[in-house]
C-alpha cells in the first residue's frame, strides 16, 4: 500500500483537511508526489475522503476508463504496458490502477506488474499505481472509483484499471468502467471460465492474448461462437474479439482500434453517460452503506446490535423486525431526535 506513483517518494503526510484543496491543486499542476499522496489517502479511507471528493468533483468524467480484466497470469499488465505506449504516440496522459486482489494465489502481482510497466516509470506524461483491496474496510468498490478520480484530477486522458477476473468483487470494478476488456489466453479452458464467473456479460472487447501459443484459433472461435448465442437487440453492443501476442506489442493497435470503436459507440447511443451515472450510483451506495455500517457499529458502541442479536438468538423477535429497529434508530439520530432504548417486544 506504499506504493509511490513511477517511484517517486511519497509527500509529507496530510495533517489537516484544509490541506487538500491545495493537495489537489498540485496533483492538477501535475505533480507526481501529490497525485500518489491522494490515491494512498483515498486508499486508506483517510476522514479527508470527503473534503477530497469535493475538491476533485468538478473533474468527474473527464478520463475514458477502460478495465482489464482475466485470469491470473492471461497477460493484462504486459497489454495494459503496450497500451500506454500506443496511448503516448497519441499524445495521450494515461493513468494505470492495478489493483492487486485479496485473493492469496494472485499475492504476487504488484511486483509483476512493476517490472512489466517499468517502461514508463519515468515518464511524467503516465501514473501507474498499484493498490491493494486487503484491509481496505469498502473494498475495491469503494477505493478504485475515488482513485479514477484522482487520477482523472491529474489530468489523466484515459485511465487502464487493471484487476485479476477472480471474484465478484474483481467483476465489479472491471464492470465499472467506460469500456471492458476481457483477455483469454489459448489451452486455459478460459472460455468456459468467463462464462462461470459472469465476465461474458461485462466484456465489450474480447482480447485472445497469446495468440503466439497453439489453440489461439480455437479460444478465438469458442469465444465468437457464445457471442452468437447471446441475444442483442438492434443498436447494441457486439463484443469486439481481438488477438494479441502482448509481450510482443502485436495487436495492440487493433486492441486499441477496437476501445476507440467501442467508445464511438457508448457516445453515439447515450450510453457512455448511462454508464457514468451507474458509475456514480454505485459510487453512492457504497458510501452510503459504508456510513451505515459504521453508525451501526458506533450506536452506544454496538449493544444496540447485541441487544437485538440477543433477542432475535433467545426466539423473542424476528430479524426483519430487529433490522427495522435498527434503522429507525440511525434515523433517528440523523434528524437530531433520537428515539431512546428500544423496547422489548
Ligand atoms: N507467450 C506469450 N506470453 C505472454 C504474452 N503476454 C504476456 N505473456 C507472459 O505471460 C506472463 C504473465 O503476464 P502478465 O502481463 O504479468 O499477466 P497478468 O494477467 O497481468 O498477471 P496477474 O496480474 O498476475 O494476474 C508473463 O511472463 C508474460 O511475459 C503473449 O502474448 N505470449
Ligand atoms: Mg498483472
Amino acid at each position: 500500500m506504499t506504493d509511490a506513483v513511477n517511484n517517486v517518494p511519497a509527500a509529507p503526510p496530510v495533517r489537516r483537511s484544509r490541506d487538500i484543496p491545495m493537495l489537489v491543486e498540485r496533483a492538477r499542476a501535475g505533480d507526481p508526489r501529490a497525485v500518489a499522496r491522494l490515491i494512498t489517502l483515498v486508499e486508506s479511507g483517510d476522514e479527508t475522503l470527503p473534503q477530497i471528493a469535493a475538491a476533485l468533483a468538478p473533474y468527474a468524467g473527464q478520463a475514458q476508463v477502460v478495465g482489464l480484466t482475466g485470469s491470473p497470469g492471461v497477460g493484462k499488465s504486459t497489454t495494459t504496458n503496450e497500451l500506454v505506449r500506443a496511448l503516448r504516440s497519441r499524445g495521450h496522459r494515461v493513468g494505470v490502477l492495478a489493483i492487486d486482489p485479496s485473493s492469496p494465489f494472485t499475492g504476487g502481482a504488484i511486483l509483476g506488474d512493476r517490472v512489466r510497466m517499468q517502461d514508463h516509470a519515468t515518464d511524467p506524461g503516465v501514473y501507474i499505481r498499484s493498490m491493494s483491496s486487503r484491509g481496505h474496510l469498502g473494498g475495491l468498490s469503494a477505493a478504485t472509483p475515488q482513485a479514477v478520480r484522482v487520477l482523472e484530477g491529474a489530468g489523466c486522458d484515459v485511465v487502464l484499471v487493471e484487476t485479476v477476473g477472480v471474484g465478484q468483487a474483481e467483476v465489479e470494478v472491471a464492470s465499472l468502467a467506460d469500456t471492458t476488456l476481457v483477455l483469454l489466453a489459448p489451452g486455459m479452458g478460459d472460455a468456459i471460465q468467463a462464462v462461470k464467473a459472469g465476465i461474458l456479460e461485462i466484456a465489450d472487447v474480447f482480447v485472445v492474448n497469446k495468440a503466439d501459443r497453439d489453440g489461439a484459433d480455437a479460444t478465438v472461435r469458442d469465444i465468437q461462437g457464445m457471442i452468437a448465442l447471446g441475444e442483442r437487440g438492434p443498436g447494441q453492443w457486439r463484443p469486439a474479439v481481438v488477438r494479441a501476442v502482448a509481450v510482443r506489442g502485436e495487436g495492440i493497435d487493433d486492441v486499441a482500434a477496437a476501445i476507440d470503436k467501442h467508445r464511438g459507440w457508448l457516445v453515439e447511443r447515450g450510453e457512455l453517460r448511462r454508464r457514468q451515472e451507474a458509475r456514480a450510483a454505485a459510487e453512492v451506495e457504497a458510501i452510503a452503506l459504508g456510513a451505515l455500517r459504521a453508525r451501526i457499529g458506533s450506536l452506544r458502541d454496538g449493544t444496540e446490535l447485541s441487544t437485538l442479536a440477543a433477542w432475535v438468538a433467545a426466539g423473542s423477535l424476528d430479524p426483519y423486525a430487529a433490522a427495522d429497529q435498527l434503522l429507525a434508530q440511525i434515523a433517528g439520530d440523523s434528524t437530531g431526535n433520537p428515539t431512546g432504548r428500544y423496547e422489548r417486544p
